[in-house]
């Protein structure tokens, strides 16, 4: 028996589904004593510093934790889990964390993008039981803003190099927190949790220590989802955003299926999209949820889920928050939502009004679960022009002339799937969004979409270059020199594919091995 500590922000089923495939039993918090009876304590912590001290508090957390950590028994804390242990974090200021290792949390300063999202290394700096297995070349899944700086080197158990090296874990006694998240690092992480729940394991260093560690390319694998004809959940793929084909809806497999196939070949994370969730209330369509459900116990890397996240009103007359449309899929076991639509008209209204209302569906999302929890998905098409005067939007100079010879060209976004065209730019769209809190853009490409034709650089460069959080190129990948290209062509973060996949044409395993020795990538 295992107990977690859950203070209800976010998803600790991920958390749970791995503890779980160890073989451990688990006992979730309802109480302090719960804490102080425990054997072994998890603590997944989820979303800022300062609501996370705020719930401890208000719980009556803070003092049976801070007795059982002064006690130093067996504890295991994860990301703001790790953070929670030092005296504060500039996230919030004035807060006081629980002072169990000297130092603070800072904000990442560097020239890259931020928040780190993505596999990166970890360099042992001290023997651990943690390391049992493990070559120490493995990648571990991070995504945080904020890193730890203890006082001393004392209890440092690893570092991790992103533009400067920080403290990636920490062991002080049976006290082991990581800052990246072992229950969404495959194998490698489940191997590490598994030494943790295993106290009689010998504590060793491993043999290789990556000097600099760095961040690899993720390579992610899209299943659009939703019903076709007969009223079966399909994941299906369009071209150019068409699904159909004869009339009938593409069925191109099962989701709970094909997630667990992509997982198994190597893929860094996975993202469903609900495509026709524009529609429909996304909670009656509980499939979906029941869907990321399954998924989520059997596939240990970060799953996205995307599709008609914004506010409703149900046939009750029940006003539904986004941000409770989110939480049922976090707690349903996405580690992030994707906003499609709705993050089009918050702009537009933003460009009206010059301000975005305080319960835009971004910026309440972001606050309760943190901006690397909010993706906004992006559905742009090209418009050519003649001149980059002819529109007030953000145009380019095209190397690929438009159907009349023009040379420029803007990104028109899009709704509903691509079914209305609004007067907002990709750039624009992707710039405010930062603004209000969304921690990763997923550019997708109407002209590229399902054509094998590879990925529009000029598109992910333009966005790329505006923002500061990463991007996901998405749309048009043909084969695995698209990869490199894009890679190498632009500073995409990650790039996404599903064609290709789905029809078994390349596998994320050749892709990688394309990859290999040529681009920064996680080894499947
Ligand atoms: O607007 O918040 O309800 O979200 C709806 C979501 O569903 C959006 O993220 C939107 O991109 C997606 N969507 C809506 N309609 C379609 C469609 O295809 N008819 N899917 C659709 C877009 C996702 C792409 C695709 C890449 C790669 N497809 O990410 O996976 O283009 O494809 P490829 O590798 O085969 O070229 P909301």
């Amino acid at each position: 028996m295992i107990t977690l500590l859950d203070y209800g922000a976010g998803n600790v089923r991920s958390v749970v589904n791995a503890l779980e495939r160890l073989g451990e039993t688990v006992k979730i918090v309802s109480n302090g004593d719960d804490i102080l009876q425990a054997d072994r304590l998890i603590f997944p912590g989820v979303g800022d510093f300062g609501s996370m001290m705020h719930t401890l508090r208000t719980k009556n957390f803070i003092a049976p934790l801070t007795s059982y950590l002064q006690a130093g028994r067996p504890f295991f804390g994860i990301c703001l889990g790790l953070q929670a242990l030092f005296d504060g974090s500039e996230e919030a200021p004035g807060v006081v964390g629980l002072g169990i290792i000297p130092g603070r949390v800072k904000r990442f300063t560097v020239d890259l993008a931020v928040p780190h999202i993505g596999w990166n290394g970890i360099k042992a700096r001290q023997p651990s039981r943690l390391f049992n297995g493990l070559h120490g070349d493995e990648k571990f899944y991070f995504v945080h803003s904020y890193h730890v700086v203890p006082e001393t080197d004392e209890w440092v158990l690893t570092a991790t190099d992103y533009g400067y090296e920080f403290v990636s874990a920490i062991q002080k006694g049976n006290i082991i927190a990581t800052q990246f998240h072992p229950e969404k690092s495959g194998k490698a992480g489940l191997a590490l949790l598994a030494n943790f729940l295993d106290a009689t394991r010998a504590a060793i260093i491993p043999a290789a220590a990556p000097e600099p560690t760095r961040l690899a390319k993720r390579i992610i694998a899209c299943l659009d989802v939703r019903t076709n004809n007969r009223g079966d959940l399909v994941v299906t793929k369009g071209d150019q955003y068409d699904v159909r084909e004869n009339g009938e809806v593409r069925n191109l497999g099962k989701p709970v299926q094909l997630a667990g196939r992509y997982y198994n070949e190597g893929a860094d994370e996975i993202t469903f999209l609900n495509i026709t969730a524009f529609r429909d209330f996304p909670l009656k369509d509980m499939p979906m949820l029941k869907v990321l459900e399954l998924t989520s116990k059997n596939v240990f890397v970060p799953l996205t889920i995307g599709g008609g996240i914004r506010d409703y009103k149900d046939k009750d007359g029940r006003h539904w928050s986004a941000l409770e449309v989110a939480a049922e899929y976090f707690r349903s076991g996405a580690d992030k939502i994707s906003i499609g639509s709705d993050a089009v008209l918050i702009v537009e209204d933003v460009l009206k009004t010059g301000q975005a209302g305080g319960m835009n569906s971004i910026g309440q999302i972001a606050r309760v679960y943190g901006n690397q929890a909010v993706v906004i998905s992006i559905d742009p098409r090209r418009v050519y022009v003649e001149t980059p005067a002819a529109v007030s939007h953000h145009v380019i100079e095209t190397a690929i002339p438009g159907p009349g010879g023009e040379h420029y060209c803007w990104y028109q976004c899009t709704i509903k799937g691509g079914r209305e065209g609004r007067e907002v730019d990709a750039v624009t769209l992707a710039t405010i969004c930062e603004q209000l809190g969304a921690g990763e853009i997923l550019l997708n490409c109407i002209d590229r979409d399902g054509t094998n034709a590879g990925f529009d650089l000029e598109l992910i460069n333009d966005v790329k270059n505006a923002v500061s959080i990463p991007v996901i190129a998405s749309s048009g990948a043909g084969n695995a020199a698209h990869f490199y290209e894009v890679f190498t062509r632009t500073e995409a973060d990650a790039a996404l594919a599903a064609g290709i996949f789905h029809r078994q044409e390349v596998s994320i395993g050749e892709v990688k091995e394309y990859l290999q020795d040529k681009v920064e990538i996680r080894p499947v």
